[in-house]
């Protein structure tokens, strides 16, 4: 199960990184039967390759899904494996389906859709891994309007050790980098669904973390997309939290955030300032 902290990382990012422990060599035996395969299988990973049933059935990743997506989450029809051969131009940046299948399912104050990343191999800085943007994915972003950006201020590479999974939610903006190596790179991601409002949270939750995860919520900006007035982002943030908290909600307004001292610098919030200087509660 995921803590507090990681779903208040989840809600303000966008993104989690979990490492299954596996048999030995599970990872390698998922690279090798990628790199035999005669050609892309489309959405039809698990028949082409079975092996990744012990991934999406492992205890580290259930328990990952359950916490952002409830009890009884779904996995969706599809899936695709990323191949990024070697020498390779980076992808532009985009939101997955963003204008296709599930749009209208989306919103910017809830967990109802996950998207997992699975690195079979290490991945290196140079092997073209996946690039995301923290705090990307309450922007609605046309794919044209993403088509001239390049390196964007807080953007994070997957350079991750094999077997690594970046979790994330579906509207985080990403793309494949440029393969500037000799190697293949895969990556297999699939999607999940919500398909239960849930009652408690469904992660390792407890109380006594409410304050904290609410400074973080109010204070913390990963990249200049995710800086924003206090009744957007902030404000959003916290019904996430709300929407997959149950009984655990919090405030939607914050007593702390709008009176105290002047910022002393551009768009310090007493929260921040708080949480600056340690004080907590
Ligand atoms: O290959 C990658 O690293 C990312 C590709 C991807 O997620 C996509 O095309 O939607």
């Amino acid at each position: 199960m995921l803590s507090d902290h990681q779903i208040a990382s989840f809600i303000i990012n966008g993104y989690t990184i979990i490492e299954p422990e596996h048999a030995p060599n599970y990872n390698e035996d998922i690279f090798e039967a990628l790199r035999v395969m005669p050609e892309n299988p489309g959405e039809h990973i698990p028949e082409a390759l079975p092996a990744i049933t012990d991934l999406l059935g492992h205890p580290t990743v259930v328990g990952a899904l359950t916490s952002l997506l409830g009890p009884g989450y779904t996995r969706d029809k599809g899936g695709h494996i990323h191949m990024n051969p070697p020498h390779t131009r980076a992808q532009p940046w985009h939101q997955d389906e963003r204008f296709g299948r599930g749009h209208q399912d989306r919103d910017g104050d809830h967990i109802r859709q996950a998207m997992l990343m699975y690195y079979p191999q290490d991945v290196t800085e140079d092997m073209g891994p996946t690039v995301i943007l923290p705090g990307s994915h309450r922007r609605v972003a046309s794919p044209e309007s993403m088509v001239t950006l390049v390196n964007l201020r807080g953007q994070i590479f997957s350079t991750v050790k094999a077997g690594a999974i970046v979790l994330t939610h579906p509207d985080i903006w990403h793309a494949g980098t440029g393969n500037r190596s000799d190697r293949v790179r895969y990556m297999v991601k699939f999607h999940f669904s919500r398909t239960q409002q849930s009652a408690e949270p469904s992660w390792n939750h407890d109380p006594a973390n409410l304050s904290e995860i609410r400074l973080r919520l109010d204070s913390e900006h990963p990249s200049t997309l995710s800086r924003n007035e206090y009744e957007t982002d902030h404000a959003a943030r916290v019904r996430t939290w709300n929407n997959i908290a149950g009984s655990a909600k919090m405030p939607l307004k914050s007593e702390a955030h709008l009176g105290g001292p002047w910022p002393v610098s551009g768009g310090a919030t007493t929260a921040s300032r708080r949480r600056r200087d340690g004080v907590t509660g």
